[in-house]
């Protein structure tokens, strides 16, 4: 399925009035109080987040799955299906792949194909917490971090092997996000395991090409119970450092604990200047995985505050790698997808209204109450108008959800695909 520029135009154009007077009185209203709006129109269609190759299909729980009529079946597909995400959106110009679910087989064609649809590859991704076939020892009890050196080895040759696929693509990051840790008190000697998982990585970050970084992630729990190797970001930064200069934490917004602090954990390491990668996705409970901005979306506000903050005022930090990581196991994943983006989108938009200079006025004054009022006069502000018109100049869709609905993308989908595929993933 290709969406030709034409048929959008023909849909925008229907919307368009309503648009212009409702981004007029939006930009009237914004220039009264001093804000750039071409600034951040320009840098809301710069910001480009990659879709995870997992996440196009259905995903489930443990408990069941059900699957999504028109899954992609191949990495082709996965790529053609990120390709009219970004054709609707603007924003979703990369991908980010996951070993071994999605190996290329012919190199040149899969990066031909990126190209025709304008997505680029971002962070490779290593899987050691499932075993795959003809695979020698197995990761039933840890991969970096296990007792026996040659699972140990087995694991980081893996993700040797994933730097060298993304070299091949013109990646130039490595998500490590290891699920080793312990399911009973006593299980594991945690000292051991940290310094066995410290000496994995360093090996694997001394094999990678000068211009690569690699990217730590970390989370609580799961999927096992009672401990895990690197449970947090204080960890994470820990093996960052061990590594070395191109070695950083990666944030994934489900892997905290209810209540933590993520803004704070953002603006910290953005001043140290190691925070590299950054999985968007929203929860209830803990690694839901489900759209971005559902349940949250003024801590992801202030989350974004911060992260505009460290851009502006941190050049020791590198630009990040921004990713999607959620798992769509009722909503069309493609449909879902696209609300996260607007809901990334819009919370940057908010962020970038905020008056700094108010703010830090306010906060050296210590007047708590305009420090928020600063804070919730950008949250309050609609700023689709804003979204809608960077969308709207780089050739996307007014509104991306009734566009995709309109040109009964999913239908075609499964009249081309079937209706039984299912895409590789969790
Ligand atoms: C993990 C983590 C990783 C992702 C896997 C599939 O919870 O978020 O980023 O690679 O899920
Ligand atoms: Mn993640
Ligand atoms: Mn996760």
């Amino acid at each position: 399925m290709n969406i030709e520029t034409q048929q959008l135009q023909d849909l925008n154009a229907k919307n368009l009035s309503t648009h212009k007077s409702q981004f007029d009185f939006l930009t009237q209203t914004l220039s009264n109080s001093d804000v750039d709006v071409d600034q951040v129109i320009k840098k809301l269609a710069d910001f480009q987040v990659a879709i995870p190759s997992w996440a196009l299909g259905a995903g489930g729980t443990r408990f069941g799955r059900f699957s999504y009529g028109g899954e992609p079946a191949s990495l082709e597909q996965k790529i053609e299906d990120i390709g009219l995400i970004h054709k609707l959106t603007q924003t979703a110009g990369a991908i980010s792949l996951h070993i071994p679910w999605d190996v290329p087989e012919d190199y040149n064609a899969i990066k031909e194909l990126a190209a025709l649809n304008k997505i680029k590859f971002d962070a490779v991704n290593s899987n050691t917490f499932q075993d795959q076939k003809n695979q020698k020892e197995t990761y039933k009890y840890g991969s970096l971090s296990n007792t026996s050196a040659a699972v140990r080895e087995q694991a980081i040759a893996h993700n040797k092997e994933v730097v060298e696929i993304g070299n091949k693509l013109g990646s130039k990051s490595l998500t490590v996000w290891l699920a080793d840790g312990a399911s009973f008190p006593g299980q594991n000697n945690f000292q051991t395991a940290l310094t066995h998982t410290q000496n994995s990585l360093i090996s694997i970050y001394e094999d990678m090409p000068a211009d690569w970084k690699m990217f730590i992630e970390y989370k609580p729990y799961e999927p096992y119970f009672y401990s895990t190797v690197i449970q947090d970001w204080g960890t994470s930064l820990m093996l960052a450092n061990g590594c070395g200069e191109r070695a950083y934490t990666l944030v994934d917004l489900g892997h905290h604990l209810p209540n933590t602090n993520i803004e704070q954990i953002v603006s910290i390491l953005m001043l140290k200047g190691k925070l590299g990668g950054f999985h968007f996705n929203d929860s209830k409970y803990g690694d839901d995985d489900i759209t971005v901005g559902s349940i949250k979306p003024y801590a992801l506000f202030l989350i974004f505050n911060e992260l505009v903050y460290g851009m502006q005022n941190n050049p020791q930090n590198p630009e990040l790698g921004w990713m999607i990581d959620a798992s769509h196991n009722l909503k069309d994943p493609l449909e879902d997808l696209i609300q996260s983006l607007e809901a990334i989108q819009e919370a940057y938009a908010k962020a970038l209204l905020i008056d700094q200079e108010a703010l830090r006025a306010a906060q050296e004054n210590n007047d708590v109450t305009l420090c928020q009022e600063i804070l919730q006069t950008a949250y309050r502000t609609d700023v689709r108008p804003l979204v809608q018109e960077a969308r709207l100049k780089t050739g996307g869709a007014l509104n991306p959800i009734a566009a995709y609905r309109d040109l009964g993308v999913r239908d075609a989908l499964i009249k081309t695909r079937g209706k039984n595929t299912v895409a590789t993933g969790l």
